[in-house]
């Protein structure tokens, strides 16, 4: 067997102290990015007004729980998409169904947003994120960019690994980042071993009900998964995940999780694990159908590799997967025919927890390591099937050939990067063209916000050598991102009416306040330039309550014309919420402050938007 890394422990304490201080790469790359902005480079991103761009950039917003939308290649960010975090610009997390989606928490870390595919190809339809600080899952609908659906994950903490689809999204397979035990109930450290586990689950979307259910989760041994791939064509039904902390360590994990030589991928194929599923081949834990594999055996293997992998990521003809070893100067291709052959012939070396570890000679198909880069991260693909990694510690990106593992080109990048993201780069297909460095430090790149610089992203011209030819700052933080073509995406322009909504009022003079008890709900429109909350009353743009009622505020724009959106704001009640057009939301709350609070439009709607208020009375109790 080979030897694993070759780099002695005190040399990569090197390269890392060297990460901290950015001092040795900066001003070599400085002096080439600044040669690259030339006036030809500037007319490859301009798209004149009235021109628009030709992809979307959908951007992950990390610890800010929101995602971010941009356009390619004129970098210019078009959206915020909140997802795991309120938003006041939009009244998201607010609202009724908004409010429900958050689940009582305020804050979400969102890493690596993922389209959904058909036959290995970006459909445009929806796109889906998970949660890393509240182990939760979220669909956002791209007809309207909005959240439709946030799902909490049981048995697991922080599903970092995902998200990733199969090739029709039959799945999305979430597994956990820290290992914790089974319903996070307490037990020892001590126990670590036995009574942690770092669960999988099986996610599937119901597409015509718009909610992400859970079909099944894996007990893994208690280690920490890192990032994930589904197969492509000849192994779709297969998918990947790189592991880290196989050596179970329960403190000081900088250190002793990086001991042993190697870590793991796990290789499974999920449509057996459905089978076995249906077969009733599980148990029944916290509500959940759990495969243990120690009992339940089959569909999963181990595949040796360098010591703590980061990215995974398969070839676009679905052929080999690629492993990155952060600590490592190499990346390791692995072939999925050669995988399904150790399988079927139980080319083995041994097992963990029960599952089977394949002999790392039968799987590798070469190791790749381009002189003086390090800290591969995460690869992506252009239409030629070449690979960029991002070296993370000598901040570049370096294309490849996985073929021959031939390093063809590499460009500076400021600086270390994460992932990047090429023109959809994770399809069948990848257009090529662009590529997109997410860096984790901009430091010097633009004007000074004091101590705290923004991240950066840097647009790369890859359609011959590559050339960095714009450099955008961006907000926290730039895990992941994906690129689609913008003729792909199908957005509505308004809300259509729903004779089925019982809250929708589509008339003014269906506008009505109902009394149930202490129960208070308005049935209200907001219209250019007014909002009416009973048309009969002698001030209809007046809602009055008792202290203690419970407000049901339901509000319908009834402007069915695009781009007119209205917000809804109860000044010192700390409630705002948005109605785009033709969109009926609900306000709930219990008017517990007795006074006189003034509501307004939050939204500028017209040149009476400043008009556009009316007064909350509530009465106080004695
Ligand atoms: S991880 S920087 Cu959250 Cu995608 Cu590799
Ligand atoms: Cu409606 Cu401003």
């Amino acid at each position: 067997m080979k030897k694993w890394i070759p780099i002695a422990s005190g040399l990569l304490a090197g390269f890392i102290a060297a990460t901290i201080s950015f001092a040795d790469f900066s001003s070599n790359s400085k002096t080439e990015t600044a040669s690259a902005n030339n006036k030809s480079d500037a007319e490859k991103v301009y798209v004149p007004f009235g021109k628009k761009d030709d992809y979307y950039l959908f951007a992950s917003g990390g610890h800010s729980g929101q995602m971010f939308i941009y356009g390619v290649p004129s970098m210019r960010k078009i959206r915020t998409i909140p997802v795991f975090s309120p938003d006041s610009a939009t009244g998201y997390g607010f609202d009724e169904h908004s409010k429900k989606l958050m689940g009582g928490y305020t804050w979400g870390d969102l890493h690596h947003p993922a389209l959904s595919e058909t036959k290995g190809d970006y459909d445009g339809k929806w796109m889906f994120a998970t949660d890393v600080g509240n182990s939760r899952a979220a669909v956002v609908d791209l007809k309207t960019f909005t959240t439709k659906d946030i799902i909490k994950v049981p048995n697991t903490a922080g599903p970092h690994c995902a998200a990733f689809v199969t090739e029709n999204t039959e799945y999305m397979f979430l597994p956990t980042r820290f290992a914790v035990p089974l319903g996070q109930k307490y037990e020892k450290l001590d126990d670590y071993s036995s009574k942690y586990r770092g669960v999988m689950s099986a996610v599937t979307f119901d597409e015509k009900n718009v909610k992400l259910n859970i079909a099944y989760q894996v007990a893994l041994p208690p280690w920490s998964y890192d990032l994930s791939d589904a197969g492509k064509k000849s192994s779709k039904d297969w998918a990947v995940m790189t592991t880290y902390n196989t050596e179970e360590a329960t403190t000081t994990m900088e250190v002793k999780a990086s001991q042993a030589d190697r870590d793991y991928i796990v290789l499974f194929n999920w449509k057996e694990l459905a089978k076995m599923v249906k077969d009733g081949q599980y148990e029944e834990v916290n509500g959940q159908k759990m495969i243990f594999p120690e009992k339940q055996k089959g569909g999963i293997y181990l595949v040796p590799v360098a010591k703590s992998p980061h990215g995974v990521d398969v070839t676009p003809d679905g052929k080999y997967f690629i492993a990155s070893g952060k600590l490592a100067p190499a990346m390791t291709v692995f072939s999925f025919e050669k995988a399904f052959k150790a399988v079927q012939n139980k080319e083995f070396s041994g097992e963990r927890n029960g599952i089977p570890i394949l002999k790392y000679e039968s799987v590798m198909e070469r190791e790749v390591n381009p002189e003086n880069a390090l800290g591969p991260l995460h690869t992506q693909f252009d239409d030629k099937g070449m690979a960029y990694t991002t070296m993370f510690i000598s901040s570049e990106i370096v294309k490849w050939d996985p073929k021959t593992g031939k390093t063809l080109d590499r460009v500076p990048v400021q600086y270390s990067p994460g992932h990047s993201v090429s023109a959809e780069g994770d399809t069948v297909a990848p257009d090529g063209k662009w590529l997109i460095a997410l860096n984790k430090i901009a430091k010097d790149s633009y004007l000074s916000v004091g101590p705290s610089h923004p991240e950066s992203m840097q647009l790369i011209d890859i359609s011959g050598k590559m050339k960095i030819i714009q450099s955008v700052p961006v907000d926290p933080e730039p895990h992941y991102a994906q690129m689609i073509k913008a003729d792909k995406i199908k957005t509505i322009e308004v809300y259509p009416k729903d004779p089925n909504n019982k809250d929708a009022v589509y008339n003014q003079k269906d506008t009505k306040i109902v009394r149930k008890g202490n129960e208070v709900h308005v049935y209200g429109i907001a219209m250019r330039s007014r909002f009416v909350f009973e048309a009969k009353a002698k001030r209809p743009d007046v809602i009055e309550v008792n202290q203690g009622d419970h407000v049901f505020i339901h509000l319908t724009n009834i402007d069915f014309d695009e781009d007119i959106t209205h917000g809804f704001a109860i000044n010192d009640y700390d409630l705002n919420m948005e109605v785009q057009p033709g969109q009926t939301n609900t306000m709930e709350f219990t008017a517990d402050k007795a006074g006189t609070f003034p509501l307004y439009c939050t939204n500028f709607c017209s040149a009476l938007h400043q008009e556009m208020n009316g007064y909350f009375l509530v009465k106080p109790k004695q």
